[in-house]
């Protein structure tokens, strides 16, 4: 009864990453130019394409096609780790899936805060890939132990913030008088700073160290890095950026263009080198600059089962051990030629997807199905089969860390990475959150059973009322 009057995790959700995207579009107007072509690109591809209009008006999600998706942080110590799952946790945010990327020479571990169950998911996916810095990858102890300090000594979320946090905690939710100045405090968080917490010289160290250690430890919050609105058509964006004066990374990560989209295609614009000062000791500020923040825009496609990913997994890695990206671009093009290529071993029709089991797939009775009787007991091949029960594809919600780290290092600098020992650390980010991260093939396996179930309920109950 009290809960009618909180406001919902999902308004909530919503109304933080509307927030935020003006927030950011203001701080990065190249974000700005980026929504703008997005929109203009979605419109294209809306106009030519009556049915996907029609799909997606009844669905509701015609209005926020060109919305957020995901942002991106990254955070100093498992205090303001754990701290920032309880701020997501009001939202309707939940850590799902473990990335490690120091495979991929980036000093950090992550997780993806998002909404969990159909329902929250079609209101707002909204999502925060948020990476925990490995301080233990840093090689020079003194340096370490400097950074350890200046991380322990900035406080990223605001006392008003917090205060909020514990009421919603204590409460079970927020009354909408609390509400707005809940995103308003947990927005502060998100800032970008351009007054640097040190000096030019230990900056300078940090950077050495590694460009990521650099952005995490010298600034006074975990300021977002990107923002990423979804489009429908990722090359068409991906080509459009020049003409528009933003620089696109070289290559879209993930899979190619296909008929039957799989998993996630994403790219960026490279981040920009902004004016930053550093502070010295007598207290003035020195001039310098930091690159950090860019844009990001995704397409999702089908998720997989575990038999699906392995495949995709592998084909990924057979098509880098032929072509691996350069970060100039240089051989863009013998890199999408043999990842279409290679890709050729993956079905690419949804039948064909879903006979060999490598996708999650949602059921529901077709027109027939609502008419039948006496076919509750057969298996859904069959029912899919003899047409009562038809069946569209589950989105895939998380991410993927071999695209995380091409994300990652062509808005690090293009110049060769440092290699860190590939040391993935699931219980050690567990214990800094505070928490278990959720297994997202669990929660697609849930999704499809439970549509299974209801189809089932539905064709038990035609019968009994025959
Ligand atoms: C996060 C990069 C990962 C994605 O879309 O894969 C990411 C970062 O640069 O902090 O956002
Ligand atoms: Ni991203």
């Amino acid at each position: 009864m009290q809960n009618a009057v909180f406001v919902s995790s999902d308004d909530l959700r919503s109304t933080f990453s509307a927030a935020m995207s003006a927030m950011y579009r203001d701080e990065v107007p190249a974000y700005g130019t980026l929504m703008e072509l997005v929109a203009e690109v979605n419109a294209e591809v809306l106009g030519a394409m009556p049915a996907l209009r029609r799909r997606l008006e009844e669905t509701d999600s015609l209005e926020r096609i060109s919305q957020e998706r995901h942002g991106a942080i990254r955070l100093g110590t498992p205090a303001e780790l754990s701290m920032m799952r309880r701020v997501f946790a009001v939202m309707g945010m939940h850590p799902v899936g473990y990335y490690d990327l120091s495979v991929a020479g980036v000093p950090v571990h992550a997780t993806a805060f998002r909404p969990v169950g159909a329902y929250p998911l079609s209101r707002n996916p909204f999502r925060v890939f948020t990476s925990l810095l490995r301080i233990d990858l840093i090689g020079d102890s003194v340096l370490r132990a400097e950074a350890e300090a200046i991380l322990a000594a900035r406080k990223i979320f605001t006392d008003g913030a917090v205060e909020l946090i514990e009421k919603a905690e204590r409460q079970g939710g927020l009354l909408r008088q609390d509400a707005g100045r809940f995103i308003a405090e947990v927005l502060e968080t998100f800032r970008w700073h351009d007054q640097a917490c040190v000096s030019i010289g230990m900056y300078e160290r940090l950077h050495r160290q590694h460009r990521l250690v650099a952005d995490v430890v010298s600034f006074k919050g975990p300021h977002i890095n990107h923002l990423t609105p979804r489009t429908l058509d990722i090359d068409a964006v991906q080509a459009g950026m020049p003409g528009r004066g933003i620089e696109p990374k070289a290559v879209v990560e993930g899979p190619p263009t296909r008929q039957c989209p799989i998993l996630l295609r994403q790219t960026s614009f490279k981040a920009l080198d902004e004016p930053v000062s550093f502070k010295s000791d007598t207290g003035a500020w020195t001039a310098g600059s930091h690159t950090a923040r860019f844009g990001e825009i995704e397409q999702r496609g089908i998720a997989l089962t575990p038999k699906g990913r392995a495949l995709y997994d592998r084909l990924l890695e057979t098509t880098r051990e032929v072509v691996r990206p350069a970060a100039d671009g240089s051989n863009a093009a013998a890199y999408v030629e043999a990842l279409t290529q290679t890709f050729q071993r993956f079905p690419d029709t949804w039948d064909g997807i879903r006979a060999a089991g490598l996708g999650y797939f949602s059921y529901s009775l077709t027109e027939r199905g609502r008419e039948a009787g006496g076919v509750g007991e057969k298996d859904v091949a069959q029912l899919v089969a003899e047409g009562f029960v038809d069946f569209d594809p589950i989105v895939y919600e998380d991410f993927l860390p071999v695209s995380a780290a091409g994300i990652f290092q062509s808005n690090l600098g293009d110049e060769a990475t440092d290699d860190f020992v590939a040391s993935p650390n699931q219980r050690r980010f567990e214990a800094a959150l505070g928490a278990a991260v959720l297994d997202e093939f669990e929660h697609y396996a849930a999704i499809e059973q439970a549509s299974i179930e209801h189809c089932r309920h539905l064709l038990r109950n035609l019968q009994a009322a025959e």
